[in-house]
């Protein structure tokens, strides 16, 4: 999608830290860190949110579920733990309308939530 920040940010049109990156999905360092790990992963092709995701394109969710497996380990908090987050729609509080994942990580995160 021409607009998209993050469809930018895959075709290297917006600059981004990677950390990860496969023929299906990109990572990235989240450009305001609400914790000592936080990077988004994203799949490159365009889906606006979690509500797209269709018999068509779900196949992109074991992509993106190994990559994150891989980037906890390569940033050294596999063993320590990690949040894998989804916000999908404005009460959630997604802002970017291409699907991604927070894994954030690297300090404790106490039991709630939210
Ligand atoms: P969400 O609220 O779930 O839609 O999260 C969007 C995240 O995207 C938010 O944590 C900030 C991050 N973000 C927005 N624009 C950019 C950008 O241009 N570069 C990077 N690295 N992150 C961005």
């Amino acid at each position: 999608m021409s607009d998209c920040i993050f469809c930018k940010i895959v075709k290297g049109e917006i600059p981004s830290k990677k950390v990860y990156e496969t023929d299906k999905v990109y990572s990235f360092h989240d450009i305001n860190p609400e914790a000592p790990v936080h990077v988004l992963i994203v799949p490159k092709q365009h889906i606006s949110s979690h509500n797209e995701l269709s018999e068509d394109n779900v196949d992109v969710m074991k992509d993106i579920h190994l990559a994150a497996n891989e980037i906890a380990k390569k940033l050294g908090i596999s063993d320590s733990g990690y949040r894998l987050i989804n916000n999908c729609g404005a009460d959630a509080g997604q802002t970017v309308f291409h699907l991604h994942y927070h894994l954030v990580g690297g300090a404790a995160m106490g039991s709630k939530i939210l």
